[in-house]
Protein backbone atom coordinates (compact mmCIF):
# COMPACT_ATOMS: atom_id res chain seq x y z
CA UNK A 1 0.00 0.00 0.00
CA UNK A 2 1.21 3.52 -0.92
CA UNK A 3 1.97 5.90 1.61
CA UNK A 4 0.85 10.02 2.36
CA UNK A 5 3.87 12.25 2.10
CA UNK A 6 3.64 15.11 4.24
CA UNK A 7 6.41 18.07 3.96
CA UNK A 8 7.24 19.81 7.09
CA UNK A 9 9.39 22.23 8.37
CA UNK A 10 12.59 20.43 9.24
CA UNK A 11 13.16 23.24 12.29
CA UNK A 12 12.15 26.31 13.03
CA UNK A 13 9.07 28.01 14.81
CA UNK A 14 6.49 25.32 13.17
CA UNK A 15 8.43 21.91 13.50
CA UNK A 16 7.80 21.29 17.04
CA UNK A 17 4.15 21.93 16.67
CA UNK A 18 3.70 19.91 13.33
CA UNK A 19 5.11 17.28 14.70
CA UNK A 20 3.31 17.16 17.79
CA UNK A 21 0.11 17.37 15.55
CA UNK A 22 1.24 14.08 13.79
CA UNK A 23 2.15 12.66 16.94
CA UNK A 24 -1.21 13.59 19.33
CA UNK A 25 -3.39 12.07 15.78
CA UNK A 26 -1.52 8.80 17.12
CA UNK A 27 1.19 8.65 14.51
CA UNK A 28 4.29 7.40 16.08
CA UNK A 29 7.32 9.45 14.43
CA UNK A 30 10.82 7.85 15.28
CA UNK A 31 14.56 10.20 14.69
CA UNK A 32 12.56 13.48 13.86
CA UNK A 33 15.88 15.68 14.63
CA UNK A 34 18.54 15.91 11.89
CA UNK A 35 16.66 13.66 9.52
CA UNK A 36 15.47 14.75 5.84
CA UNK A 37 12.80 11.81 5.78
CA UNK A 38 11.00 9.35 8.31
CA UNK A 39 8.49 6.69 8.46
CA UNK A 40 5.38 6.14 10.38
CA UNK A 41 5.34 2.51 12.01
CA UNK A 42 1.32 2.96 12.92
CA UNK A 43 0.27 5.30 9.77
CA UNK A 44 1.02 5.05 6.19
CA UNK A 45 2.78 8.47 6.72
CA UNK A 46 6.20 9.52 4.93
CA UNK A 47 7.63 12.81 6.63
CA UNK A 48 9.79 14.96 4.38
CA UNK A 49 11.73 17.76 6.43
CA UNK A 50 12.30 20.88 4.27
CA UNK A 51 12.79 24.28 4.75
CA UNK A 52 9.45 26.01 5.10
CA UNK A 53 9.74 28.22 2.02
CA UNK A 54 10.52 24.97 -0.30
CA UNK A 55 7.11 23.80 0.88
CA UNK A 56 4.76 25.01 -1.41
CA UNK A 57 6.37 23.95 -4.19
CA UNK A 58 6.95 19.97 -3.34
CA UNK A 59 3.32 20.28 -2.80
CA UNK A 60 2.19 21.95 -5.91
CA UNK A 61 4.30 19.55 -8.06
CA UNK A 62 3.43 16.31 -5.68
CA UNK A 63 6.57 15.51 -4.32
CA UNK A 64 4.72 15.91 -1.34
CA UNK A 65 1.16 15.01 -1.45
CA UNK A 66 0.47 17.57 2.03
CA UNK A 67 2.56 19.94 3.37
CA UNK A 68 2.60 22.11 6.60
CA UNK A 69 3.27 25.74 5.93
CA UNK A 70 2.66 29.57 7.39
CA UNK A 71 0.11 31.03 4.93
CA UNK A 72 2.45 34.22 5.03
CA UNK A 73 4.59 31.98 3.09
CA UNK A 74 2.19 30.02 1.04
CA UNK A 75 1.23 33.63 -0.04
CA UNK A 76 4.30 34.91 -1.49
CA UNK A 77 5.38 31.70 -3.35
CA UNK A 78 2.20 31.91 -4.91
CA UNK A 79 1.67 28.51 -5.72
CA UNK A 80 -1.01 26.29 -7.11
CA UNK A 81 -1.91 24.27 -3.70
CA UNK A 82 -5.40 23.53 -2.07
CA UNK A 83 -5.76 24.96 1.59
CA UNK A 84 -7.35 21.88 3.12
CA UNK A 85 -7.53 22.64 7.12
CA UNK A 86 -6.73 25.86 9.28
CA UNK A 87 -4.49 24.28 11.73
CA UNK A 88 -4.19 26.89 14.84
CA UNK A 89 -0.64 27.52 15.16
CA UNK A 90 2.27 29.38 14.17
CA UNK A 91 -0.26 32.63 14.26
CA UNK A 92 1.73 35.96 13.46
CA UNK A 93 0.68 38.64 11.29
CA UNK A 94 2.34 40.40 8.10
CA UNK A 95 2.54 44.24 9.24
CA UNK A 96 3.93 47.45 8.11
CA UNK A 97 5.83 49.74 10.63
CA UNK A 98 7.46 52.66 11.12
CA UNK A 99 10.38 54.57 13.45
CA UNK A 100 8.40 55.26 16.24
CA UNK A 101 8.98 59.06 15.73
CA UNK A 102 7.27 59.09 12.18
CA UNK A 103 4.03 60.85 11.81
CA UNK A 104 1.83 57.96 10.28
CA UNK A 105 -1.24 59.44 8.45
CA UNK A 106 -2.70 55.65 7.21
CA UNK A 107 -1.26 53.80 3.94
CA UNK A 108 -0.85 57.30 2.00
CA UNK A 109 2.19 57.65 4.01
CA UNK A 110 4.08 54.82 2.14
CA UNK A 111 4.28 57.35 -1.22
CA UNK A 112 7.52 57.40 -2.53
CA UNK A 113 9.22 55.67 0.42
CA UNK A 114 11.26 52.45 0.69
CA UNK A 115 9.85 49.42 1.99
CA UNK A 116 12.33 46.59 3.46
CA UNK A 117 10.68 43.44 3.34
CA UNK A 118 11.14 39.89 2.84
CA UNK A 119 7.50 39.55 1.14
CA UNK A 120 7.67 41.37 -1.55
CA UNK A 121 4.57 39.57 -3.22
CA UNK A 122 2.50 40.23 -0.95
CA UNK A 123 3.58 43.86 -0.12
CA UNK A 124 3.19 44.58 -3.81
CA UNK A 125 -0.12 43.10 -4.08
CA UNK A 126 -1.33 45.45 -1.48
CA UNK A 127 0.15 48.94 -2.80
CA UNK A 128 -1.41 47.90 -5.71
CA UNK A 129 -4.70 47.46 -3.65
CA UNK A 130 -4.20 50.74 -1.99
CA UNK A 131 -3.12 52.32 -5.12
CA UNK A 132 0.12 53.73 -4.06
CA UNK A 133 3.61 53.93 -5.49
CA UNK A 134 6.79 52.85 -3.44
CA UNK A 135 9.84 50.82 -3.49
CA UNK A 136 10.05 47.67 -2.24
CA UNK A 137 13.62 46.70 -1.17
CA UNK A 138 13.88 42.66 -0.75
CA UNK A 139 15.87 41.80 1.93
CA UNK A 140 15.81 37.99 3.48
CA UNK A 141 16.69 38.12 7.24
CA UNK A 142 16.68 41.27 10.10
CA UNK A 143 14.33 43.14 7.99
CA UNK A 144 13.94 45.62 11.38
CA UNK A 145 17.13 46.80 11.41
CA UNK A 146 16.98 48.36 8.21
CA UNK A 147 15.46 51.93 8.97
CA UNK A 148 18.14 52.02 11.82
CA UNK A 149 20.95 51.92 9.03
CA UNK A 150 19.53 53.95 6.38
CA UNK A 151 18.54 50.85 3.91
CA UNK A 152 14.67 52.25 4.18
CA UNK A 153 12.23 54.64 5.52
CA UNK A 154 9.58 51.31 6.64
CA UNK A 155 9.67 47.59 7.02
CA UNK A 156 6.87 45.03 6.52
CA UNK A 157 7.77 42.20 8.60
CA UNK A 158 6.07 39.28 10.71
CA UNK A 159 4.78 39.83 14.34
CA UNK A 160 3.85 38.20 17.10
CA UNK A 161 4.21 39.40 20.43
CA UNK A 162 5.88 43.00 18.56
CA UNK A 163 8.55 42.67 21.00
CA UNK A 164 11.18 42.50 18.21
CA UNK A 165 9.55 46.12 16.69
CA UNK A 166 9.85 47.85 19.76
CA UNK A 167 13.45 47.06 20.74
CA UNK A 168 14.19 48.56 16.85
CA UNK A 169 12.71 51.76 17.92
CA UNK A 170 9.71 50.71 15.10
CA UNK A 171 5.92 51.47 15.58
CA UNK A 172 3.23 48.68 13.99
CA UNK A 173 1.40 51.15 11.87
CA UNK A 174 -0.79 48.26 9.49
CA UNK A 175 -1.55 45.01 9.29
CA UNK A 176 -1.38 43.72 5.40
CA UNK A 177 -1.78 39.83 6.46
CA UNK A 178 -3.27 37.48 9.09
CA UNK A 179 -1.63 34.22 9.33
CA UNK A 180 -1.21 30.84 10.66
CA UNK A 181 0.06 27.55 10.01
CA UNK A 182 -2.27 25.53 7.21
CA UNK A 183 -2.64 22.27 6.01
CA UNK A 184 -2.07 22.27 2.00
CA UNK A 185 -2.43 19.47 -0.59
CA UNK A 186 -1.19 18.33 -4.11
CA UNK A 187 -4.27 19.04 -6.58
CA UNK A 188 -3.59 16.23 -8.59
CA UNK A 189 -3.57 13.61 -5.64
CA UNK A 190 -4.55 9.64 -6.39
CA UNK A 191 -7.77 8.20 -4.80
CA UNK A 192 -5.29 6.11 -3.01
CA UNK A 193 -3.74 9.43 -1.63
CA UNK A 194 -7.12 11.19 -1.07
CA UNK A 195 -8.20 8.54 0.76
CA UNK A 196 -5.20 8.57 3.55
CA UNK A 197 -5.59 12.24 3.63
CA UNK A 198 -9.75 11.68 4.68
CA UNK A 199 -7.86 9.37 7.23
CA UNK A 200 -5.43 12.07 8.36
CA UNK A 201 -7.90 15.10 8.80
CA UNK A 202 -10.02 13.10 10.48
CA UNK A 203 -7.46 12.34 13.58
CA UNK A 204 -6.71 16.46 13.11
CA UNK A 205 -10.11 17.66 13.42
CA UNK A 206 -10.64 15.19 16.26
CA UNK A 207 -7.52 16.43 18.08
CA UNK A 208 -8.51 20.00 17.40
CA UNK A 209 -12.56 19.58 18.30
CA UNK A 210 -10.68 17.98 21.40
CA UNK A 211 -8.58 20.88 22.42
CA UNK A 212 -11.30 23.72 21.89
CA UNK A 213 -13.40 21.43 24.80
CA UNK A 214 -13.58 20.13 28.24
CA UNK A 215 -15.15 17.61 29.86
CA UNK A 216 -16.85 18.97 32.74
CA UNK A 217 -18.50 16.96 35.96
CA UNK A 218 -20.60 18.95 38.99
CA UNK A 219 -22.99 17.72 41.44
CA UNK A 220 -26.15 19.25 41.97
CA UNK A 221 -29.27 19.14 43.70
CA UNK A 222 -32.21 17.34 42.05
CA UNK A 223 -34.59 20.19 42.39
CA UNK A 224 -32.46 22.20 40.68
CA UNK A 225 -31.24 19.93 37.83
CA UNK A 226 -33.25 21.51 35.24
CA UNK A 227 -31.44 24.87 35.41
CA UNK A 228 -28.41 23.16 35.56
CA UNK A 229 -28.92 20.40 32.22
CA UNK A 230 -30.28 23.90 30.46
CA UNK A 231 -26.88 25.48 30.92
CA UNK A 232 -25.29 22.05 29.51
CA UNK A 233 -26.06 20.94 25.85
CA UNK A 234 -23.53 18.66 25.72
CA UNK A 235 -22.15 16.15 23.03
CA UNK A 236 -26.23 14.84 22.71
CA UNK A 237 -27.67 15.72 26.20
CA UNK A 238 -25.79 15.93 29.61
CA UNK A 239 -25.23 12.31 31.31
CA UNK A 240 -27.29 12.50 34.54
CA UNK A 241 -25.98 9.93 37.22
CA UNK A 242 -28.26 9.48 41.44
CA UNK A 243 -25.27 10.59 43.55
CA UNK A 244 -25.17 8.19 46.90
CA UNK A 245 -26.61 10.59 49.11
CA UNK A 246 -30.15 11.06 47.83
CA UNK A 247 -31.81 14.42 46.52
CA UNK A 248 -28.47 15.01 44.43
CA UNK A 249 -27.27 13.51 41.22
CA UNK A 250 -24.08 13.92 39.28
CA UNK A 251 -24.05 15.65 35.78
CA UNK A 252 -21.50 15.24 33.38
CA UNK A 253 -21.05 17.11 29.69
CA UNK A 254 -19.06 18.89 27.65
CA UNK A 255 -18.12 22.83 27.41
CA UNK A 256 -16.74 24.53 24.60
CA UNK A 257 -13.82 26.72 25.68
CA UNK A 258 -15.80 30.20 24.72
CA UNK A 259 -18.46 29.65 26.71
CA UNK A 260 -16.59 28.09 29.58
CA UNK A 261 -15.61 30.73 32.25
CA UNK A 262 -19.38 31.89 31.65
CA UNK A 263 -21.24 28.94 32.14
CA UNK A 264 -18.95 27.92 35.34
CA UNK A 265 -20.17 31.02 36.88
CA UNK A 266 -24.38 30.41 35.82
CA UNK A 267 -23.81 26.75 36.90
CA UNK A 268 -22.92 27.81 40.25
CA UNK A 269 -25.59 30.16 40.60
CA UNK A 270 -27.64 27.42 39.36
CA UNK A 271 -27.07 25.12 42.32
CA UNK A 272 -23.92 22.69 41.07
CA UNK A 273 -20.93 22.30 43.55
CA UNK A 274 -17.70 20.27 43.11
CA UNK A 275 -17.56 21.25 39.30
CA UNK A 276 -14.18 19.15 37.58
CA UNK A 277 -13.19 20.29 34.47
CA UNK A 278 -11.22 17.51 32.69
CA UNK A 279 -9.05 18.07 29.52
CA UNK A 280 -10.27 15.61 26.00
CA UNK A 281 -8.08 14.09 24.41
CA UNK A 282 -9.97 12.97 21.37
CA UNK A 283 -13.90 14.05 20.38
CA UNK A 284 -15.48 12.51 17.68
CA UNK A 285 -19.00 13.48 16.77
O1 LIG B 1 14.66 27.59 8.01
P1 LIG B 1 13.31 27.92 7.48
O2 LIG B 1 13.33 28.70 6.20
O3 LIG B 1 12.42 26.70 7.43
O4 LIG B 1 12.61 28.84 8.61
P2 LIG B 1 12.44 30.45 8.68
O5 LIG B 1 13.59 30.99 9.41
O6 LIG B 1 12.10 31.00 7.33
O7 LIG B 1 11.09 30.58 9.49
P3 LIG B 1 10.78 30.54 11.05
O8 LIG B 1 11.06 29.18 11.62
O9 LIG B 1 11.33 31.73 11.75
O10 LIG B 1 9.19 30.77 10.96
C1 LIG B 1 8.37 29.83 10.33
C2 LIG B 1 6.96 30.37 10.30
O11 LIG B 1 6.50 30.63 11.63
C3 LIG B 1 6.77 31.70 9.61
O12 LIG B 1 6.73 31.60 8.19
C4 LIG B 1 5.42 32.14 10.16
O13 LIG B 1 4.37 31.50 9.45
C5 LIG B 1 5.44 31.58 11.59
N1 LIG B 1 5.68 32.61 12.62
C6 LIG B 1 4.87 32.83 13.69
C7 LIG B 1 6.71 33.47 12.72
C8 LIG B 1 6.50 34.25 13.86
N2 LIG B 1 5.35 33.83 14.45
C9 LIG B 1 7.46 35.29 14.22
N3 LIG B 1 7.28 35.98 15.22
N4 LIG B 1 7.81 33.66 11.94
C10 LIG B 1 8.70 34.60 12.30
N5 LIG B 1 8.59 35.42 13.37
C11 LIG B 1 9.71 36.39 13.62
C12 LIG B 1 9.57 37.69 12.87
O14 LIG B 1 10.10 37.59 11.57
C13 LIG B 1 10.38 38.67 13.72
O15 LIG B 1 11.75 38.57 13.45
O16 LIG B 1 9.80 36.75 14.97
C14 LIG B 1 10.12 38.14 15.09
C15 LIG B 1 8.97 38.90 15.68
O17 LIG B 1 8.49 38.28 16.82
P4 LIG B 1 7.92 39.20 18.02
O18 LIG B 1 7.32 38.21 18.97
O19 LIG B 1 9.08 39.92 18.61
O20 LIG B 1 6.87 40.12 17.43
ZN1 LIG C 1 11.97 30.11 5.64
Amino acid sequence: MGKLKIAVQKSGRLHDDSVGLLQECGIDLRNVKDRLRTESDDFPLEVFFLRDDDIPQYVEDGVADVGIVGENVLQEKGRTVEVVQALGFGKCRLSLAAPRSEVWEGPASLRGRRIATSYPRIVGAYLQRQGIEAEIHEISGSVEIAPGIGLADVVADLVSSGGTLFMNGLREVETILQSQAVLIRYQGMTAEGQALLESLLFRIRAVKRAKRNKYVLLNAPNERLGEVIALLPGMKSPTVLPLAESGWSSVHSVLSEEEFWERIEQLKTAGAQGILVIPIEKMVL
